[in-house]
């Protein structure tokens, strides 16, 4: 009787510790989320600067948020890039993350597969025969992507996925698909200008200004192509033609990226405005590196 009586005592114990911490963890993940919801909000006043300190908040168990204000255009047009029929940028971009250039090749014909209207398999692209092969009905979309997690649905996206967890961070499915050097990464803007990403670093000095930190009032602004190619040492013609044609200075649509944390919680929302007025919102992983 004692013995069971025990083990039913400890199991029950056990239960509670479980709920408990269960419990503590969703409080962890629900707070988190409002806190960078609130981020958001405080961050969307058109009054708040872009090194505003409110952008930051802590409180004194450390929970708190942190806002991010960049622009759209700082990441890659998949549908403008398909649609320009590029074969420059994308089977780059795809090399450099390690995909041979048979799969390279293969996932850029899907994913033109995927945004064309008609059925008909490019070289080695997949059309509604080769997903329904594989089980999949109702793919592809035949319309340029309206989210871009949309584009893990092509085939071979799940390749690129696992040899660059954060690809969704590269592209966008907004904007003109001119990319704003102003707010791009270095490895995008060593990707267009196709220079080793050491020779970006004297623009991402020019651009920090002064204090070296990236978004504060000391910032230079990028003004012209020209002055861009001189900044990164580049002179072939093709190049600098190249770079004119992708580069813009001012991306006009904003990007808010709120990070939410309490305890070892992180929760990252976003929020694209254009106008004044919020187009999307959801919510992405926590930033693994950048
Ligand atoms: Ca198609
Ligand atoms: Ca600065």
């Amino acid at each position: 009787m004692i013995t069971v009586m025990g083990m039913v005592v400890l199991a029950g114990t056990k239960a509670l510790d479980a709920d408990t911490r269960g419990t503590r963890e969703l409080r962890g993940r629900t707070f988190a989320k409002r806190l960078a919801q609130m981020g958001l909000e405080v961050a969307r006043h058109p009054a708040i600067k872009i090194d505003d300190p409110l952008l930051h908040y802590t409180l004194p168990d450390g929970s708190g948020y942190d806002v991010r204000l960049t622009t759209e255009e700082a990441r890659l047009n998949i549908n403008a890039l398909l649609a320009s029929g590029d074969k420059v940028l994308l089977p780059r971009l795809l090399a450099s993350w390690g995909l041979s250039p048979e799969a390279g090749s293969a996932v850029i014909d899907s994913l033109r597969d995927w945004i064309d209207e008609d059925d008909k398999t490019s070289l080695k692209g997949a059309e509604k025969r080769d997903y329904q092969k594989a089980g999949l009905a109702g793919l592809p979309y035949n319309r340029p992507f309206r989210e871009v997690d949309e584009m893990l649905l092509v085939r071979g996206m799940d390749l690129v996925s696992k040899l660059r967890p954060d690809w969704r961070e590269w592209f966008t499915v907004l904007g003109d698909g001119r990319v704003d050097v102003n707010q791009a990464r270095p490895e995008l803007i060593a990707l267009i200008a196709n220079v080793p990403v050491e020779r970006v670093m004297p623009l991402i000095t020019f651009r920090a200004g002064k204090d070296g930190a990236q978004n504060t009032r000391d910032d230079n602004r990028l003004a012209s192509p020209v002055q861009v190619a001189q900044l990164l040492g580049v002179y072939q013609p093709q190049t600098v033609e190249l770079l004119t044609r992708w580069v813009q200075f001012a991306g006009p649509i904003k990007r808010l990226e709120s990070t939410g944390r309490c305890g070892d919680v992180r929760r990252r929302l976003v929020l694209i405005v254009q106008n004044q007025q919020a187009i999307w919102r959801g919510e992405l992983p926590p930033h693994h590196g950048s």
